[in-house]
């Protein structure tokens, strides 16, 4: 700022210092690169700053850490400031951490809800308190629609959907019964219940395929490991697993050797994300295809944020771009790959 046309005098010098100080002084040191944001106007903070409440799921997965530093990265660069909270994975914490950021006059609520279903009440609270809200990463099941102004996120069911599309190509030979095993993502969260959809609904093309276990490994490698051993053995012939994010697969992985088994070969398996250690497994042939779930989304959250506090209009509904990697394609990402 101030960088030319200005001629100092002492008196100049004086006025420019004494509005620094103040400025300097309301921003409480710390950020002085507010990134050319216009955030003139916002309120929360007292100190000219946009405040925005994140209210986050948990560290579950590789995809989560991604969008969690994508969050935080993109919200110091905007020059906001952002109170962020980890659920630990349980709704209960993410209503307090809403009840919370809504006492705290934040200018905008954003969180990506563990589960589909139960926000209403807090939503109301919000609307009341007038304060925007922003879906990110997954939707709630709401019927009013005006509890929140957008959801930013990709579309699970295409996921799955892409998943699905990819195996009944690569089993279009099979003569036989094609047996393949889920593992489903947080019960009840969106990305489960969508992608698990997606995916029933691509393979009923093929009607060699059928899904013989389906259970939840909660998106974590813990969850993917435990539930994989509970599958191998109480099936004996599985070709296929289908897990819903990478971790989950990850941790299948392990379950699979140990049962004696090659991952990528004589069981194929697809998951879902693309974060830097499911791509790796794919390079290496222990995994067969990858979805694209993209955690990137700091950058597009900041700017709707921005434009909701200023009572801009914003789309209802902004998704997220993605593609999909075989083994080959995900060789030549890899060394690119930033998370
Ligand atoms: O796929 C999974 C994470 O909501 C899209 O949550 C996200 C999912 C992601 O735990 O790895």
């Amino acid at each position: 700022m101030a960088k030319t046309g200005i001629t100092l005098t002492r008196r100049g010098l004086g006025a420019m210092l004494a509005v620094g100080l103040l400025a300097g002084g309301l921003a409480g040191c710390g950020n002085s690169d507010t990134g050319g944001d216009g955030d003139s106007g916002s309120s929360g903070g007292g100190n000219g700053k946009l405040v925005i409440g994140f209210s986050q799921v948990g560290a579950e997965s590789g995809w989560r850490t991604a969008n969690t530093n994508s969050i935080k990265e993109s919200a110091a660069e905007a020059g906001y400031e952002l109170k962020f909270d980890d659920a630990q994975g349980k709704q209960e914490n993410q209503i307090k951490a809403i009840r919370n950021f809504i006492q705290q006059k934040v200018d905008v609520i954003a969180f990506s809800p563990v589960v589909e279903s139960g926000w209403d009440t807090v939503l109301k609270e919000a609307k009341d308190a007038k304060i925007p809200v922003i879906l990110t990463d997954r939707a709630v099941d709401s019927a009013d629609k005006s509890l929140y102004k957008t959801f930013i996120g990709s579309d699970f069911v295409k996921e799955g959907r892409l998943a699905g599309e990819w195996l009944v190509k690569e089993k279009s030979a099979a003569t036989g019964p094609v047996n393949i095993v889920e593992l489903q993502g947080t019960t009840g969260s969106a990305p489960a219940n969508d992608r698990k959809k997606g995916f029933a609904e691509a393979i009923a093309a093929n009607p060699n395929l059928k899904v013989v276990a389906s259970q939840s490994g909660d998106f974590t490698r813990a969850g993917g490991k435990q539930v994989m051993e509970q599958f191998l053995k109480a099936n004996p012939k599985i070709d296929v697993l289908f897990a819903h994010n990478d971790d989950m697969g990850l941790g299948a992985l392990e379950a699979i050797t140990a049962a004696g088994k090659t991952p990528g070969k004589d069981i194929t398996i697809i998951t879902i994300d693309a974060v830097k250690d499911g791509m790796q497994a794919l390079a290496d042939g222990k995994f067969n295809f990858i979805a694209e779930c993209s955690p990137l989304l700091g950058p597009q959250l900041m700017d709707l944020a921005k434009k909701v506090k200023a009572g801009e209009e914003v789309p209802a509904r902004v998704e997220t771009e993605e593609t999909t990697f075989t083994q080959e394609q995900a060789k030549a990402a890899l060394p690119n790959r930033k998370y």
